[in-house]
């Protein structure tokens, strides 16, 4: 019983050094820019071996950082069913219409931390919303426009989560967009990571990748990277949220964890 307590006791103060630190920084790109990430991108020669394929085929050649832009309240006339922004202000787009089988690369290196658990089931996670506009020219499908978002344990490279479809991939629900454009509505992800990622590294990366041939282009919207439930319900986007009503929540929560800080600092005595 003495170790139990002294674990919860760790664990408390662990809670109280971060609460405010969940990952990621500038994770729903609400600061109207890319701060705290890092862009980058090359050409893609095709993705290697056969379906299905997973983060092993991806390859990518060295070039120059792939485009990528923030938007706010605007329509995408590849893909009405999308709206925009997904929540907040601002949503990533990740790679744009432009072709010449361009690639860009959207990377975060962040430590887990407890603040990350879900006290739901204990266990951090990692919860985002994705929308990927591929156009669809029915190459093979090695040479399609594609996304991967993939979450890698930094020590030992191991991967955590990762999600890849190219365009018109049977199985994945794509609806039909403008002309030979496909996509899908927002998608909420919510990647459970193991209990021993807390205080640990893991990176983030999300690609949007043009078709190989270079005449057909393919980019994903994402926003609302971080441990909490992205907002705005089931992928339908929503209006601004209030600065004001996060903070306030923000100060609910900590007085929450500080007042467990002191029911574990009470029990410990
Ligand atoms: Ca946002």
């Amino acid at each position: 019983m003495r170790n139990r307590f002294r674990l919860i006791a760790a664990v408390s103060l662990l809670v109280c050094a971060s609460a405010s630190e969940a990952v990621f920084t500038n994770g729903g790109f609400e600061q109207n820019s890319f701060a705290g990430w890092t862009l980058g991108g090359g050409t893609n020669p095709g993705l290697a071996g056969a379906p299905p394929f997973t983060g092993a085929s991806v390859q990518i050649n060295p070039g120059a950082t792939g485009p990528a832009s923030l938007v706010g309240a605007t329509a995408d006339p590849r893909a009405p069913g999308i709206v925009l922004p997904r929540v907040g202000r601002y949503t990533a787009k990740i790679n744009d219409e432009g072709t010449n089988a361009i690639v860009t690369t959207l990377r975060q290196t962040d430590t887990v931390t407890a603040a990350d658990i879900d006290p739901a089931d204990g266990l951090p996670h990692l919860r985002f919303s994705f929308a990927p506009v591929l156009d669809d020219p029915s190459h093979s499908p090695e040479e399609q426009p594609y996304f991967y978002v993939v979450v890698r344990n930094v020590a030992d490279n191991s991967v955590l989560f990762e999600q890849f479809a190219y365009s018109g991939q049977p199985g994945v629900t794509f609806q039909q967009g403008t002309g030979t454009w496909k996509f899908l509505p927002f998608q909420n992800v919510d990647a459970v990571l193991p209990a021993g990622t807390v205080g640990q590294q893991i990176e983030l990366t999300v690609i949007g990748a043009d078709c190989s041939l270079g005449g057909h282009a393919g980019y994903v919207y994402v926003d609302g990277f971080g441990s909490a439930q992205v907002g705005g319900g089931a992928g339908t986007g929503t209006p601004a949220v209030p600065v004001p009503a996060l903070d306030r929540l923000g100060m609910l929560l900590m007085a929450l964890l500080l007042a467990g800080c002191g029911l574990f600092s009470w029990r410990r005595a």
